[in-house]
């Protein structure tokens, strides 16, 4: 079972869009093992974007996502990472994919609704930044057996 930090985006919570993200991974029968409100702060948002420091959408980058509160959540299954990076759709909401998350709620690469770890090394990296280790719950659900 693979890990991943899931996060509705600023624009997300505005449009009152997080039950229905959340309700996505859920449905597809993925566990979610953290949730959590807050409002990232300006350090702990230029951590997370660190790969795209000196990219000239990194400071609106960085604004944005300080500008309200997200909802965050890591979630467990097979594939977590992957599939729910397929399930997001591409970056640019215009190109992503019918059905997925960022073509059914958004139409512009700023404003793109979540974001999704994009491989092993960003997971562990990102569920440490936003995750205290005794905040991600351990627990049996009696329905795996039906989606396994
Ligand atoms: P995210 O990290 O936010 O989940 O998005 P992602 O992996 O699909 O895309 P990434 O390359 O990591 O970019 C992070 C966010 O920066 C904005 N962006 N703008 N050329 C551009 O104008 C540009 N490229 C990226 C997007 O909002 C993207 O979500
Ligand atoms: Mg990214």
């Amino acid at each position: 079972m693979e890990r991943t930090y899931l996060m509705v985006k600023p624009d997300g919570v505005q449009r009152n869009l997080a039950g229905e993200i959340i309700s996505r991974f859920e449905k597809r029968g993925f566990k979610i093992i953290g949730l959590k409100m807050f409002k990232i702060t300006r350090d702990l948002a230029e951590k997370h974007y660190g790969e795209h420091v000196g990219k000239p959408f990194f400071e609106p980058l960085v604004d944005f996502i300080t500008s309200g509160p997200v909802v965050a959540m890591v979630i467990e299954g097979k594939n977590a990472i992957s599939a729910a990076r397929e399930m997001m759709g591409a970056t640019d909401p215009l190109k992503a994919a019918p059905g997925t998350i960022r073509n059914s709620f958004g139409i512009d690469m700023g404003r793109n609704v979540i974001h999704g770890s994009d491989s092993p090394a960003s997971a562990a990296r990102e569920i440490g930044l936003f995750f205290k280790e005794e905040e991600l719950v351990v627990y049996n659900r009696d329905l795996d057996r039906w989606i396994y």
